[in-house]
């Protein structure tokens, strides 16, 4: 990728030079933590740690990677954790657990979302207007989102609907919520459907969720999921299992934990 391109919205807020973040004195956690889950994404790093907003912290989850994302991340300032256990929702959540800030966010490590953006979605977390933030994702360049995925993607969020009654334009990958809600919700899907069975038992708890755009470029690299019919299928594959599952209410937000 073109490091130099632009890739965020005109809200885009001042971002970090070093991804490393804190509370300004050293001590603490950040207000604020990005987990970014990470397999192979060694070409998209520097531009995603260079837009994480200034003072958060980047947690970038490898999951195995074998380009070096690993040592790239941890040269550029973030903490890396390590999961070893494939699957999309085994990084997010390892990277949850391992968060300490009030709110956390996620965002895909590739590219195609950009991190800048969401310190507002924080803010709406913050300010009480929502309990969970989710980018809607509107492709800007051509490629970002094939068709197929688009059309999966749209099946689902109609799904999603009739189980819930939430209506969502897309299951974003790009969220914010508080650390605590999120852990208690007890997510248990680790691959596709993690995402997913995010909004449904935020759903099935009570939770307001918002929906905000956000600008979705092609990634950097090469593709896992959308790009391939295998991915697609266990993408979908997951999903269904998630909305087949049974409703669990996670309590209210923000247990002691
Ligand atoms: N596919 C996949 N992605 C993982 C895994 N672990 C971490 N990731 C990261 O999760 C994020 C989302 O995965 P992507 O491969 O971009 O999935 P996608 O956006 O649906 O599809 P493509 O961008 O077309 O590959 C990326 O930052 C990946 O590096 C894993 O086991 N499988
Ligand atoms: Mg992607």
């Amino acid at each position: 990728m073109d490091e130099d391109e632009p890739r965020g919205g005109p809200e885009a807020e001042s971002v970090s030079d070093a991804a490393a973040g804190g509370d300004g004195t050293g001590h603490g956690p950040p207000s604020a933590e990005v987990v970014l889950p990470c397999l192979d994404e060694a070409q998209a790093l520097p531009w995603v740690l260079g837009r994480i907003p200034a003072g958060w912290r980047a947690i970038v989850v490898d999951n195995g990677s074998t380009d070096g994302s690993a040592e790239i991340a941890a040269q550029l300032g973030a903490r890396v954790v390590t999961e070893p256990r494939r699957g999309f929702g085994a990084a997010c959540h390892t990277g949850l657990c391992a968060a300490a800030a009030e709110f956390v966010c996620f965002c895909d490590c590739d590219g195609s979302l950009d991190p800048a953006l969401l310190p507002p979605m924080v803010a709406s977390v913050r300010s009480g207007a929502a309990d969970l933030v989710v980018g809607r994702r509107r492709p800007t360049t051509g490629g970002a989102w094939p068709v197929h995925a688009r059309a999966g993607n749209a099946a689902v969020v109609r799904m999603l609907r009739r189980r819930t009654g939430v209506r969502l334009g897309d299951i974003g990958p790009m969220r914010a919520a508080r650390r605590i809600g999120l852990l208690d919700l007890g997510l248990t899907d680790r691959r596709s459907g993690y995402p997913l069975q995010m909004v449904v038992r935020a759903a099935d708890a009570g939770w307001r969720i918002a929906e905000v755009d956000v600008p979705y470029v092609a990634r950097s690299g090469r593709s896992k999921v959308t790009g391939t019919w295998r991915g697609t299928w266990t993408a979908v594959r997951d999903m269904r299992a998630v909305l087949r599952g049974p409703q669990i209410s996670a309590g209210p937000i923000g247990e002691a934990r």
